[in-house]
């Protein structure tokens, strides 16, 4: 009986140890790892309790032990989680969490620079969305590929919708350049306003670590940024997209109707530029103005261009003056022109955000007070999280980053602005220690929209921004929990940067990750993420989740949840850049 019971507790016992050697999918963390003095954290999801190690990844030698936290039930899917907490360790090397009876996680590194790969990556993924270019293997590595778009770009088509008198129906433009919108061909001003708003204020807010940020395009080793060469690839295609003639700026360049799973250079379709907006005019006109105080001090390299912007800037904002009625709205443009146009709408129904954000960068740039007097900069207390069709912040982010050099006129309003920045700040880092994966992201349903993704980043980006007002490093640690969500720390457990982790994106809704034949989808890109919507609203099949965190398929068909996008990997690069220009504080 002994001998019995004996032989048993031994399998049981060896059972154990080979389960606590498996990988485990319970155990969820940031895939590329952490600062040595950073915050780290890893969830344990399920009902395993007790006592955890970090060790080295062969599981030989244990470098620290922890008790896990007390469960905490995720409020979304109702699963319990535990925290395992392992800060402590500030040793650099490359470890995995072991949870007896649960097994260990991916590998990580603590080091120095841990995002360094990442924040390169994800504006190198800019790159790979470059029309007109062919992407040789120098730059390119496997995913080199010829430039798309070539003869279709120059010989665009005025559509019926955007007619004007001196450019009649069937006038012929030139448009190319500019990056693909995401995982479709098209070029849309309102997506691109916000991109490139967002990547420049890195810029703006962190000079001295754009300086050193390269990412091996054709332009580095120039005197300017690669961020700004980047930036400046879609720039001078935007500034294509003004109508000389009265500043007005088309809403999209697009065919018709989306393309097939083809490469660019396949995609030969003609292609229109379709009525201007007040929306496109704004944004562009905001985005214009900004990159206009950025270019001033590169006149030698770029002769001309900074004034050219902040020109254009003022034409598109004197456009929208005449036209502030003049939304983009599809369905009524079909009715009236043909052909068709079925691609995306970026239909925003309200410009008041977009007139702020534009005022806010005229006016910073111009130093005219007109601007500031123009709209209601501040209509009510509300800080919506900014997204494309919700600039307001981008303007708010603006006059704070600009305080010590405005006019009186704005400085008053400055210290109220300031406090309901912090505000929302604080609402975000509200009771993130309750949360089952202790991220801000995702402490409500209402975060797993399409394009969920880019809601964690730009959570993040307000947090930085936070930290750059007050110096507090609560804000800091807590926009890093969003940087760990999206690398891994999050319900799906996947890591939503292309190319980066372990449990990696490996089927995009991207036309040439698809259609190259390469196996592994063109990297740095970052995945729209859980949409509690997706299934509705791509009816992709393989959808079990049934709850909206999970809600995450990575298959090609899921353009609501696995499609990549640029408004998406810009504040990815931003808080990317941020937290690495920061690392030393956290
Ligand atoms: O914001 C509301 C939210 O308040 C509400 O609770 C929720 C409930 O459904 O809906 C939310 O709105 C959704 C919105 O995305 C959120 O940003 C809409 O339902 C949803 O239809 C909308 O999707 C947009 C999608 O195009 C379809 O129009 C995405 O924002 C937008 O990023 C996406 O953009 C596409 C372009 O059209 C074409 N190119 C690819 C690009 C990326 O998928
Ligand atoms: O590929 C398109 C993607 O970029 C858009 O976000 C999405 C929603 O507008 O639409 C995708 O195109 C699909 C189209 O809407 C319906 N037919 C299938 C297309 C994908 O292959």
């Amino acid at each position: 009986m002994l001998r019995q019971t004996l032989a048993a507790l031994f399998i049981t016992f060896c059972a154990l140890v080979v389960r606590a050697q498996e990988l485990s999918p319970l155990i969820r963390l940031n895939q590329i790892g952490f600062y040595p003095n950073a915050a780290k954290i890893a969830i344990v999801v399920g009902d395993a309790a007790g006592e955890f190690q970090v060790t080295t990844p062969d599981l030989k030698k244990v470098v620290f032990k922890g008790t896990l936290s007390a469960a905490r039930q995720n409020a979304i899917s109702g699963k319990n989680a535990r925290t395992a907490d392992f800060s402590g360790l500030k040793t650099a090397g490359t470890f995995v969490v072991v949870v007896p009876g649960v097994g260990h996680s991916y590998p990580f590194e603590i080091k120095n620079d841990v995002h360094r790969a990442v924040a390169i990556g994800s504006l190198k993924g800019f790159y790979y969305q470059r029309i007109s270019i062919d992407l040789p293997p120098q730059y390119a590595g496997a995913w080199s590929r010829p430039a798309g778009h070539v003869q279709e770009d120059t010989h665009v088509l005025v559509h019926p919708s955007a007619v004007s008198p001196g450019r009649p129906e069937g006038t012929v433009l030139s448009s190319p350049r500019g990056w693909y919108d995401a995982g479709d061909y098209n070029k849309y001003i309102v997506n691109s306003g916000i991109t490139v708003g967002t990547l420049l204020s890195l810029y703006e807010d962190f000079p001295q670590f754009c300086q050193q940020f390269e990412t091996n395009i054709p332009e580095s080793g120039n005197k300017i940024p690669d961020l700004l060469d980047e930036s400046l690839w879609n720039l001078r295609w935007m500034l294509t997209m003004q109508d000389p003639a009265d500043g007005g700026v088309y809403h999209k360049l697009t065919n018709p109707r989306f393309d097939g799973m083809i490469m660019p250079d396949k995609a030969n379709k003609e292609r229109y530029v379709v009525q201007k907006s007040v929306t496109a005019a704004l944004d562009f006109a905001a985005v214009m103005a900004q990159a206009g105080r950025i270019f001033k001090p590169f006149s030698r390299e770029l002769p001309g261009l900074a004034d050219s912007c902040v020109t254009a800037a003022v034409r598109a904002w004197e456009w929208a003056r005449k036209n502030p009625n003049q939304l983009y709205r599809q369905n009524e443009i079909n009715e009236k022109f043909d052909p068709d146009v079925l691609s995306g709408e970026y239909g925003d129904r309200d410009a008041s955000d977009e007139w702020i954000w534009a005022a806010a960068e005229l006016y910073v740039t111009t130093r005219d007070d007109a601007y500031y007097k123009a709209v209601n900069l501040f209509p009510d207390e509300k800080m919506p999280l900014p997204s494309w069709a919700q600039v307001r912040l981008l303007g708010y982010y603006t006059l704070v980053r600009f305080e010590k050099s405005l006019s009186p006129l704005a400085r008053k309003d400055l210290p109220k602005l300031k406090k309901q920045l912090i505000g929302f700040a604080d609402g975000l880092i509200l009771d993130v220690d309750k949360q089952a994966y202790q991220t801000v992201m995702g402490k409500s349903a209402q975060d797993y929209i399409w394009g969920s993704s880019a809601v964690a980043a730009n959570q993040g980006v307000a947090l930085i921004q936070a930290y750059r007002l007050t110096s507090d490093k609560k804000y800091l640690r807590n926009a890093l929990t969003n940087f760990d969500y999206l690398l891994g720390r999050n319900a799906t457990g996947y890591c939503f940067v292309t190319g980066f982790g372990d449990k990696q994106v490996m089927n995009p809704h991207h036309r040439p990750s698809v259609a190259d034949g390469i196996e592994a989808p063109v990297p740095g890109l970052l995945s729209g993420g859980p949409n509690g919507n997706a299934p509705k609203q791509d009816k992709c099949a393989g959808y079990t989740a049934s709850s909206a965190d999970e809600m995450f398929i990575d298959s090609s068909c899921s353009y609501a949840s696995n499609e990549i996008a640029i408004n998406w990997n810009a504040p990815l690069v931003y808080l990317a850049g941020a937290l690495e220009a920061l690392q030393k504080a956290q």
